[in-house]
Order: C-alpha cells, then structure tokens, then sequence
C-alpha cells in the first residue's frame, strides 16, 4: 500500500486538495473547487459574501464546511484511495475568524456521517459569517490596540506585526464592540485553518504559530497569547481561545465522520493546521534560514524562513511562525500585477513581449527616473488614497515609464525588506508574472542576486500534505528531516535561473538611495 498523505488548502475562492506518494515523491492527486460555481446558493463573489459597506468583507464558514463534504466526495468518486492515507494536514486563508457557541464542541464530538457537515454545524456559529482578511473595516481597533501596546515597534516585538485592520484581534474588538451580546455567547473563536482542521479532526483543535502570529495576540517570541494583547482586545478573550501549538503537531484521529462516509482508513491522523502562506514556505521548499522567495501575482509578497525573531520596527512587514521552526516574514505589496497591467494598458503596449522589447530600449537605472506606482491604495508603504508620482520621468515616454514601474516594485521590495537583514543567496520567484524574464532580470539586479523560477501550482496545499507528513512520521517515532521531506517536491524550472549583471546591480545601488529620498517626501505630503 502506498504511504500519502493528504493536504487541503481552504483559500479565498476555493477549497484545494493535494495528496502525495511519499515512497514515489510524487503529487498522485490535487483538485481545487471553486466555491462561487461548487456552491452558488452561499451567493459569494470571489469567496466573499455581498456588504453595502466596501470595507467589510465577509464570507460563510457552513460554505467552507459544505465545500469539505463536497471535495471528500469528489476525491472518493475520483477513486483517490482514501483508505491509504496517513494523516491529513491543511491551512487556511490567513487571519479570518470563526465564532462557535457553547453548543459546537458536543456537535464536533458527534459527527453524523447520515447528515451533512453544514446539518452537523446548526445553531453552533455564535455569529453567522466570518470577517476575512480582504476586510479593513476596523482601523478604529486598530489604533485602539496599538494604542494600549505602546505604539507601532512595541506592537511589532510583542506579536510580530504591528495591528493591521485585516487580523484578528481588531476584528474581534470590533465585534465585542458592536455586538456585546453575540461576543458573550462565544464559547470559542477558531481561525479559519482551525475551524476546518476541528472538522477534520471532530473536536476543537490548537491554531499554530504561524496563523496565530496573523491575529495581533501571540507574543511571537514565546509562542503563547500575550496577556497584554488579549486585555487591549476585548475582554474574557483567553477562555475563547484555544491552545497554540506547532502546526502538523497530531492531534488524535480523523473524525469518525470521515471514515464511515467517504473510506478514510480509522487509523488516519488529524494534525494541525497553519495559515496558508506558512504552508506555502514549505510548499515552496524555504527551509533554510535567508531562503527567499517572490511571489509575483495580484499582489506582490516577499516571503522568506529567519531562524531568529527580526520584527520591523516601522511595522510594514509581518513575522510568522515558520511550520518548519524558527520564523517566516511576509510582506505584502498591493500594486503588483494590477500596476504592472495599468502602465501597460496606459501606453497601448499589446502584451508583455512587446512590453519586454520597449523595456529594452532603456538602461537599468532609466538615467534616475523613479516612478512611484500607488495605483491602489498600498499596504506597504502604508498609502491610503491611490496616488502616482513620477521624478524626473516624462509621463509621455512608454519605455521609460515600462522600465520604471518594473524598477519601482523591485526596489520597494528591497528597501521595505532590508529590515530582515537576510543577504539571500537565491531568490525563487513565483506566481503569474515569474514567467516574464525581463522582470525576472531588474528583480535579479535590484537584488544582486541569482534568481529561479519555481512552478507548484498549488503551493500551499502541497506545503500542508508535507506538513501532514511531517507530523505523520513524527508521531511514530521517526525524526523526519524538513530538508529531505521537501526534496524532488520543489525544483525550480531548468533553465530559469537568472544572473545578476553587476554593473547594473551597481547602479541600483546607487538609485535605491534616491528611490527612498522620493518615497519620503511622496508620504510626507499624504
Ligand atoms: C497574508 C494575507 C493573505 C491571505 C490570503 O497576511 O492576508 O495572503 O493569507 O489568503
């Protein structure tokens, strides 16, 4: 019988599934459903239920329960051999949160495999929607806690981001605020990766370091709720919560549910669950301390492993605990491809090869233009109202401005990252625009650095099935090794490396300086 492992990854817009043959180290399995067309009656857009307020953003934890059925009964009726998997593992959209009543715990314990998952969860939600992280309605709470902490660095060291309206404990201030009542009747508050893995698992089960570090109430260095952060949250907060612990760490055996009704063998193990950019650094292979890696997508993130806590004292990036120990960064910038999509579509450039050509006729360094590219309100720089500068760049000249918005990401993300200390040796970059190698080569010299490619479509439910693999053989004695785990799952693409050039890593150098120069004073008029 083959040894697999299972790993789910319930994300914005979909609930995914990866199983891996550990023996063959080969992905044997993966399927995505895609919650809008699965599940039309829960009425989300993209994974969001519909709010008159832009801000809030919402969506359905019995539409990701309804999803968990769904997927189990596609991979049984794909004939994935269920029976044969060890441990299940997973993760979740970061910093979402789920509200049970007193009554949930009995309702996990019992399980009716004649019912549905969404029938076993009536009356149990002590608040019938979960705010996700695309919500930024709580800026309110968010300067009350940091308030109470001591300011945006003291934030940052005690739980290793400074207070961001999209984690938890804001959101949970906001709804002890306005519904004092519902507050009360909750019994437990769950993560969206532990409110899955609780199913999974049929009772209420730990959230990891690396979620939990996403909710503004872990002290990141000991790895326990950080009483000051509960008292500034909301009151009689610690009784809500459950324990932290490591994700992957076993927490018994899979619910009976899963067994009578989809053919998991009895004996499979249910673990812990983690955040889905966690999982994503093991899915990616970022064991090693200074490993590093560059999504390229809608939004830009920078993420990496750091065996020692490093927080960011001007509190734009974020430390998680990292699955494979120490600690993980991640940072978040929102003018990615959407900026890079906008200067296109500003200067009539078809596609992205003509694109790269224009870029061509131009020296890396655009003879000191810097464009500022804050189409959309930024995350990092902190930019609420969207705004473009431009220095001494002409906005009529297509190929100056195709170089500079490519220049301006990559040299945002090494100016916001220098906080990390970390000299990477290579960078993998991932994600859509990864394919394109004239980004790949500004990225390559801003950075001075060698640069990969690497292409795991599903990168964090990848990361949760090695991560139940991980606990898997834990659990029976054995000391699995995270180097040897990953190894065959994460190669990156033959032939994608990039070099740097150093005469033009030189002149970044140099431009990085003037870069930061038109940063600070583009924020000092906001
Ligand atoms: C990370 C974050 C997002 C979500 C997306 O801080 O908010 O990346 O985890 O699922």
């Amino acid at each position: 019988m083959p040894r697999l492992f299972l790993g789910l990854d319930s994300s914005t817009q979909s609930l995914s599934a990866v199983v891996i043959d550990l023996d063959s180290r080969r992905v044997v399995y993966e399927n995505s459903l895609n919650f809008d067309r699965a599940l039309p009656a829960y009425k989300t857009q993209n994974g969001v239920l519909p709010h008159r307020d832009p801000l809030v953003k919402h969506s359905s934890p019995l539409l990701w329960a309804a999803a968990l059925d769904l997927l189990f009964a596609t991979m049984k009726k794909d004939g994935v051999e269920l029976g044969a998997i060890e441990a299940v593992s997973g993760c979740g959209q970061q910093h979402g949160s789920v509200y049970l009543n007193a009554k949930a715990a009995a309702a996990l314990r019992n399980l009716n495999p004649k019912k549905s998952l969404v029938q076993n969860l009536a009356g149990v939600l002590a608040r019938p929607t979960a705010p996700i992280w695309m919500d930024s309605s709580t800026a309110a709470e968010c300067a009350e806690i940091r308030a109470k902490l001591g300011g945006i660095r003291a934030t940052a060291t005690a739980t290793g981001s400074d207070t961001f309206e999209r984690f938890t404990g804001p959101q949970i201030r906001k709804f002890f605020k306005n519904e004092p009542k519902a507050y009360a009747a909750t019994a437990q508050i769950a993560l969206v990766s532990s409110f899955m893995g609780s199913l999974l698992a049929g009772k209420i089960i730990p959230i990891d370091y690396g979620d939990g570090a996403g909710m503004n109430l872990m002290d990141i260095r000991k790895k326990v709720w950080h009483p000051a952060a509960l008292t500034a949250t909301a009151p009689k907060l610690k009784g809500k919560l459950p324990p932290l612990a490591p994700a992957g760490q076993v927490v018994g055996k899979v619910s009976a549910y899963f067994v009578t009704k989809y053919g998991l063998n009895p004996e499979a193990l249910a673990t812990v669950w983690t955040g889905d950019n966690p999982a994503s650094v093991i899915g990616l292979g970022l064991i090693k301390s200074g490993q590093v890696a560059i999504s390229l997508g809608t939004s830009d993130t920078f993420f990496g492993s750091m065996q020692k806590c490093r927080t960011d004292a001007r509190g734009e990036g974020h430390v998680f605990g990292s699955p494979a120990g120490g600690y993980m960064t991640l940072i978040c910038f929102k003018n990615g491809s959407l900026a890079r999509e906008k200067v296109r579509e500003l200067y009539g450039i078809a596609d992205w090869k003509a694109f790269g050509k224009l870029l061509a006729k131009t020296k890396p360094g655009n003879g000191g233009a810097i464009l500022l590219p804050w189409f959309e309100a930024e995350i990092v720089p902190r930019v609420n109202t969207p705004v473009v500068h431009r220095f001494d760049l002409d906005a009529k000249d297509a190929a100056a401005n195709a170089r500079a918005i490519f220049e301006a990401q990559m040299l945002s993300m090494r100016r916001h990252s220098a906080w990390m200390n970390v000299a990477p040796e290579c960078i993998f970059a991932t994600g859509g625009a990864s394919a394109d190698r004239a980004l790949l080569q500004v990225l390559a010299d801003v950075m001075n650095c060698r640069v990969s490619r690497i292409e795991v479509s599903k990168s964090a439910a990848l990361g949760s099935a090695l991560l139940a693999a991980h606990g898997g053989l834990t659990a029976a004695g054995e000391k699995p090794k995270w180097e040897q785990l990953v190894a065959g799952f994460t190669v990156p693409v033959a032939g994608s490396e990039v070099r740097p050039d150093k005469r033009a890593a030189k002149t970044y150098d140099r431009l990085l300086e003037k870069f930061a120069e038109c940063e600070q004073a583009a924020l000092a008029v906001l």
